[in-house]
């Protein structure tokens, strides 16, 4: 559906807060998806063309799709305990399992952490991997995570095949590079940080996008005996959770809405555990990438606030490399933007770690497919592989261009 304004898209928010559709999508360059059962699809039709939002069926039957999908999933084999595969969409327990797995393989590069727990008492589970894991080290640190929005399922498969890429599980002609990376770096890696979500969009709501805890009353309306007038909501936006900015710009009113930022910052077990873990890091943070999906995209700094920053040219560089390298290994087109650009929103998580950790490099990558692709959160499982491998080379891209390795390489001129 097409929305030409602000007016257009509080038209729609007005309509999915009325409960006539559902947003699938955040608004992109000009349009939003939208989902609309078989019910209301009259009325819904109806009310949209009075007011004059125009309007296209991308997919028509969305629920058959999404069956069809799960029809396979289920008949595939989970891979042997402990190993990854990148032919479908895993479980969280494979995620964990497999990271367990590296630890054993690589025990002087690799050591698990538990990042905290969530509402519903799953962990968020993490991996270090630098040359010398054993031993304490104040090497710059990296922080990369998966999988805060549940549906976007391309995102903790493509974190999975960065883990194992800087091991030597995959990506091997890249050995030496890996090894300078692990020497220079250390990396902390989430490949889930909403494992409640995840587990939901596999079991009951492939299009679950927020955490589980619940979140109020659909429209904020109590009735008199202190229950919900209408019913509960469950979930919040755990990626407008974070304390910056809080609920000022796409963030919803109503509980039940997709954006909800929740009641306060970090009410949420698990935006609340990783944002006290990077806290830890502070000192050592130089970059920080969040994967999300979809629409092929490279976000830079700020996401709140369309003002282009000082260091926007900065940015423009090393956004450049990335989309550039993503572009030079399959083919595969990302935009690199201004976060805000693509929509202002407030309370995410790269402006957070920016804004209150004083990081300079933190993006948000969207994963494939590109903005135009009818049912976007659900990426066909044969293109996991593309796009992690892309990601890979992006995410060197990222780390040689950005500003630390740029200093580095300053440093290093001066010495000779
Ligand atoms: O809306 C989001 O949280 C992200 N898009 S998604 O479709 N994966 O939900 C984009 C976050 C970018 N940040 C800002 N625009 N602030
Ligand atoms: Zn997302």
């Amino acid at each position: 559906m097409s929305v030409r304004s602000r007016h257009d898209f509080e038209e729609v928010l007005a309509l999915e807060s009325s409960g006539n559709l559902a947003l699938f999508s955040e608004s992109r360059s000009g349009h939003v998806d939208v989902l609309v059962a078989p019910g209301n699809l009259a009325q819904c039709q109806n009310l949209l063309k009075s007011r004059d939002l125009k309007f296209s069926v991308q997919v028509e039957d969305v629920g058959s799709v999404v069956s069809m999908e799960r029809k396979k999933l289920l008949n595939a084999a989970p891979p042997p305990q402990g190993q990854m595969s990148y032919k479908n969409y895993q479980r969280l327990s494979v995620l964990h399992e497999h990271l367990d797995s590296l630890e054993t393989s690589y025990p002087w590069k690799a050591k698990t952490f538990i990042v905290g727990t969530s509402h519903e008492g799953r962990n968020i589970k993490g991996i270090r991997i630098t040359s010398n894991v054993t031993e304490g080290t104040d090497k710059p640190a990296i922080w990369l995570d998966g999988g805060i929005h549940a549906r976007e399922w391309v995102s903790p498969a493509t974190v999975m095949y960065i883990i194992d890429a800087l091991l030597g599980e995959v990506e091997q002609d890249k050995a030496e590079k890996m090894s300078e990376l692990l020497e220079m770096f250390q990396f902390y890696i989430s490949p889930s940080i909403n494992p409640d979500g995840y587990e939901y969009s596999h079991d009951h709501d492939r299009l679950w996008r927020k955490t589980r805890a619940m979140s109020g009353c659909k429209d904020n309306m109590m009735n008199w005996f202190g229950g919900c007038f209408y019913h509960v909501c469950y979930g919040v936006d755990p990626n407008r959770n974070w304390d910056v900015d809080f609920g000022r710009v796409n963030a919803g009113k109503d509980p039940c809405s997709q954006t909800y930022p929740g009641k306060k910052p970090f009410d949420q077990k698990n935006t609340k555990a990783v944002s006290d873990y990077l806290g830890t890091l502070q000192d050592n943070l130089v970059l920080y990438v969040t994967y999300h999906s979809y629409s092929q995209l490279f976000l830079t700094p700020l996401g709140y606030n369309e003002t282009a920053p000082i260091n926007a040219e900065y940015y423009k560089g090393v956004g450049d490399a990335v989309v550039g390298a993503i572009f030079a290994r399959n083919g595969a087109k990302y935009i690199n933007q201004q976060s805000a650009a693509l929509y202002a929103a407030s309370g995410d998580s790269a402006d957070w770690v920016h804004d209150k950790l004083g990081v300079t490099d933190t993006y948000t990558i969207e994963l494939r497919p590109d903005e135009n692709s009818p049912i976007g959160f659900d990426l066909p499982a044969e293109q996991i592989l593309p796009t992690a491998q892309e990601n890979v080379d992006g995410l060197i891209a990222l780390i040689d261009n950005m500003e630390l390795s740029q200093l580095k390489a300053e440093d290093d001129a001066d010495f000779f």
